[in-house]
């Protein structure tokens, strides 16, 4: 499921960024997280759902390509559908964020899926790419909570 990544827009996206921040505008970084919830595992299993909500500050729209993190061995971003009346999920290759809009990662819907939790359960740290650009970084920690 490797994308291939086309180098003219990640260079547009980057140069808007660059933009932006050169602009003076500091308050309001490009991308922005709020509501995480990174759900514990269920005991004896390794893997964990995350849920939360990204703001797009741009006046583009953002793809996020990856996410990854030194406390998980992989991330993989996943939608949930229902076929026929059974609930099932597949990966997908991107998140697209519209430009000065919120994407809600939620249950049911698209979301983050952790595999092989291997750091302790203190903070836990995500960085989201678009191709090889690091858009953010943030730490959060485990919400205890049903799946
Ligand atoms: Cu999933």
């Amino acid at each position: 499921m490797c994308s291939t990544l086309n180098p003219l827009p990640l260079f547009t996206l980057f140069v808007m960024c660059s933009f932006l921040y050169s602009c003076g505008n500091y308050d309001e970084p490009p991308l922005v997280a709020t509501n995480i919830a990174i759900i514990e595992p269920i005991t004896g299993k390794s893997v964990s759902a995350g849920y939360i909500t990204l703001i797009n500050n741009t006046h583009a729209s953002i793809e996020l390509t990856h996410v990854d993190s030194p406390d998980f061995e992989s991330i993989e971003i996943h939608e949930s559908t229902v076929d026929n009346g059974i609930a099932k999920m597949r990966q997908i290759n991107s998140l697209f964020i519209k430009a000065g809009s919120a994407l809600n990662l939620e249950r049911g819907g698209k979301h983050l899926m952790l595999m092989r939790h291997t750091g302790s359960l203190g903070t836990i740290s995500l960085n989201f790419y678009s191709g090889e650009l690091l858009l953010l970084s943030l730490q959060t920690s485990f919400t205890a909570g049903t799946h």
